[in-house]
């Protein structure tokens, strides 16, 4: 509720919303706000898993995990990929994965931590804000990668794009050279209201 509380001289008129102190006295009276503006923090978290949609209408399969060296840790998330295990290991193959983070109210916080084997392209609503193209190795502890989104979030749904290689090796079996994402994305909104 507003509440506009007047003051002359110790004494103190409660003038309720919509009743506005102005108009009911003329100066020297002064009609002044003190409303409580009360604000919430808003937490948005997601992780990868079978929810994450592939390419334009299909959803992410949880992947073959059992490589030694995916020593990437991020809580709760699940490695995934296109299917269960490569397709195709001796050819390169780029997977697009999408995921929406919604922001409840003005954007405070945002960050995406990115595991992949191998490559990767992060987008936030279309913009990319990392990417790792050199180096293949992106599915240890020592080489997942966490990046600030916020200065691309908008309050609402953001779209947030991985674009994924998996680079072909001749020889290769899906066990010797296996794919897969593993993300989580947080962000975090703040709305304010006056009582
Ligand atoms: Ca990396
Ligand atoms: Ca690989």
């Amino acid at each position: 509720m507003n509440k506009n509380n007047i003051i002359n001289i110790g004494i103190t008129v409660i003038v309720f919303a919509g009743i506005t102190g102005a108009s009911l006295f003329a100066s020297p009276f002064h009609a002044k706000a003190w409303d409580n503006v009360r604000c919430n923090r808003n937490v948005t978290g997601i992780v990868s898993d079978a929810n994450t949609r592939v390419g334009q209408t299909g959803y992410a399969a949880l992947a073959w995990d059992q490589n030694p060296a995916w020593t990437a840790m991020i809580p709760r998330a699940h490695w995934i990929w296109d299917s269960y295990k490569v397709q195709n290991p001796e050819s390169d193959q780029t997977v697009f994965f999408f995921n929406d983070l919604n922001v409840i109210g003005k954007p405070a916080f945002g960050s995406v931590t990115i595991a992949a084997d191998n490559f990767y392209k992060l987008y936030v609503n279309g913009i990319v804000v990392g990417s790792e193209l050199t180096n293949e190795n992106n599915f240890a502890l020592e080489t997942q990668d966490t990046y600030n989104i916020l200065p691309y979030l908008a309050e609402g749904d953001n779209i947030i794009t991985f674009e994924v290689m998996n680079k072909g090796v001749l020889g290769s079996t899906p066990e010797s050279n296996p794919a897969g994402l593993l993300y989580n994305m947080k962000a975090v909104g703040i709305t304010c209201q006056a009582d």
